[in-house]
């Protein structure tokens, strides 16, 4: 990333147009004949940036397939990279899933979308990254930048903004999100971000049909409005979800020195809202909300703190024999997370402070 665009750590619209010229030179190098594939988050940034880019590529008669990445997968796990090989694409855009110094797949066009705390510098993929910028730009955001290089865009607008506030940057001022607001309405924008969110926090964990659905809307309100099929799927799996979180909220936290670790056991993906909810409460904590039931044989948690702690430097400082980098104390200074088999999950709680009761079976 060069420097003489910044001004202010904010992305300027210099800098905006430097990413722009050096995503669309990155696609020159994409074998035009293959289909390109978009490697994306399940979240609501990550499908957006995903149907951004999608799209943008349909609009310029490019082949595009999307692969999003759902619970435990990882996209530089070996299994990934085996996955990858086996495909005959022309280019590859990996969207929120990370920054790491090594392709995802060596030799292959890359570009790397992302505004998380990066884990490397890649040599041979181009990244756009919105970390160090302030206000920090979500992956929705810069796909969007990026894809305004390849065709018109104006219309995908609102996707940008559906990734921003599922993000919780609302209160940044970027001025694509006031925008948006003016355009499409706020109500209906964060209407749509919960419902989009819903599939893969339920115990299916399969976010397919929120994508689909912002593959072919045009807007939030043919998000939300019932016209599609997927809505119905998107409803049914809010309802489970927010089943499971009246359930977890009721679990109570328990407190060692300045930690709060909130013990949850459900297939959902709830543990990210519970410590989220308890931060408010607990505001010079770090609170640990950790999930036994999220997926078979692992400790899934979610991490967040209100203080000046970085959460990043937090879990390094503790972290376990045998906790893989890829799933373990990477994101964002106040909010972190990742996953641990039980031997290690054992030893990180006991490093915290806490007993036996906090132990679970290896
Ligand atoms: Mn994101």
């Amino acid at each position: 990333m060069s420097n003489e665009s910044f001004e202010n750590d904010q992305p300027t619209e210099a800098w905006v147009a430097a990413r722009r010229g050096e995503f669309r030179k990155a696609l020159e190098a994409f074998v035009p004949a293959k289909p390109i594939l978009v490697l994306s988050h399940h979240d609501a940034d990550g499908l957006s940036s995903a149907a951004i880019l999608a799209r943008a590529f349909q609009r310029s008669d490019r082949q595009v397939q999307v692969r999003l990445l759902g619970r435990g997968e990882n996209a530089w796990s070996p299994e990934m990279a085996s996955e990858l090989r086996a495909q005959d694409i022309g280019g590859l855009i990996v969207a929120d899933l990370g920054t790491r110094a090594e392709p995802p797949l060596p030799g292959m066009a890359t570009v790397l979308i992302d505004h998380h705390v990066p884990t490397g510098a890649p040599e041979e993929a181009l990244l756009v990254s919105g970390h160090g910028l302030h206000p920090t730009p979500t992956t929705s955001l810069l796909a969007w930048w990026c894809a305004g290089a390849m065709t018109k865009v104006d219309d995908l607008l609102w996707l940008a903004a559906i990734g921003i506030i599922g993000d919780m940057e609302e209160a940044s001022g970027f001025p694509e999100l006031a925008a948006a607001r003016e355009r499409w309405g706020i109500t209906a924008l964060r209407n749509a971000v919960s419902l989009l969110n819903a599939p893969r926090r339920a115990s299916g964990g399969d976010a397919g049909p929120a994508l689909a659905l912002l593959l072919k809307a045009d807007g939030p309100k043919a998000v939300l409005s019932g016209h599609f099929p997927e809505t119905a799927l998107l409803q049914a799996a809010k309802a489970e979800v927010q089943d499971a979180l009246a359930e977890g909220r009721r679990a109570a936290p328990h407190i060692r020195n300045n930690i709060a670790l909130i013990r949850l056991h459900t297939a959902c993906q709830i543990h990210p809202l519970i410590a989220q909810q308890w931060k408010g409460r607990l505001k010079d904590k770090i609170v640990i909300a950790a999930n036994t039931g999220y997926r078979p044989g692992w400790v899934h948690f979610a991490a967040r703190t209100g203080q000046g702690t970085d959460l990043i430097e937090f879990f390094r400082d503790h972290k376990p024999e045998g906790a893989d980098p890829i799933n373990y104390g990477n994101g964002h200074a106040q909010a972190s997370g990742g996953a641990l088999q039980p031997a290690a999950w054992n030893q990180f709680v006991a490093s915290l402070g806490f007993g036996a009761d906090e132990q679970v079976p290896e």
